[in-house]
């Protein structure tokens, strides 16, 4: 009887144990082992059937970083459509985006904190630290809350879109009669339009002839400059 009882409640007993190993995000990876290195793990934002493979931070100002964006060579195109941020899209191992969906299931639930590294073409490092960072549901236009500025060096170049929606160049949702997403040829939390275009066109350093559809953050080298590398990473506030 015993033996029968066991084999019956073993699968309960593994499932429990499954799920208490799904981490909703790096702070989580890292609190369970704090010597994990950065690198590519799967988390779960929306439970056991939400897993998104995403890049840990767990080295940059103290760690714990889930990146929900990063470029870095150009080797992806960010120029997609609204269903495309909204799901996702890349790999965790190179250029990605982690979705609107994910980022406001990660930070509806606790309070997160945002950093955004930057990177120039001769090897200059800057950041933007944001105390409260998040980002609300599709019904909200995936608004933007985003406060707290703390300079690393970058300047504050994300500031004037707090409290805008995102926008794709196939849904407007910006506050001009234009189309921001278009003119920028990117897809951000656009108002009129914006000081920062992280999901902008690569190119390489400093660049007139097309207008202002870098990789830019304005603060830092102006409006025609379109950086090496950016990457936008969140972790709970402690
Ligand atoms: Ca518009």
């Amino acid at each position: 009887v015993r033996l029968v009882l066991f084999v019956l409640l073993s699968p309960l007993l593994a499932c429990d144990k499954k799920e208490l190993v799904q981490p909703t995000d790096c702070s989580e990876i890292s609190k369970h082992d704090s010597n994990k290195d950065s690198g590519v793990y799967v988390i779960y934002p929306l439970g056991e059937r939400s897993a998104v493979q995403v890049y840990c931070d767990m080295k940059a100002h103290g760690g714990r970083w889930t990146v929900i964006q990063t470029r870095m060579d150009g080797t992806l195109n960010f120029y997609r459509n609204y269903d495309q941020y909204k799901l996702g899209f890349g790999d965790a191992n190179g250029e990605y985006w982690i979705g609107l969906d994910n980022i406001h299931y990660l930070t509806r639930r606790q309070k997160y904190e945002l950093a955004v590294d930057l990177e120039d073409f001769n090897g200059k490092k800057v950041s933007a630290h944001y105390a409260s960072f998040s980002v609300g549901s599709e019904c909200t236009g995936y608004k933007l809350t985003v406060t707290g500025f703390v300079n690393g060096g970058a300047g504050d170049s994300l500031g004037y879109s707090n409290g805008a929606r995102f926008s794709t160049f196939d849904r407007d949702q910006d506050t001009t009669s234009s189309n921001c997403a278009r003119a920028l040829v990117g897809a951000h939390w656009y108002k009129s339009c914006s000081h920062s275009n992280p999901n902008g066109v690569y190119r390489w350093g400093n660049d007139k002839t097309v207008g202002a559809i870098g990789v830019f953050w304005y603060h830092w080298n102006g409006y025609y400059y379109s950086v090496k590398s950016i990457s936008m990473k969140i972790r709970p506030v402690m």
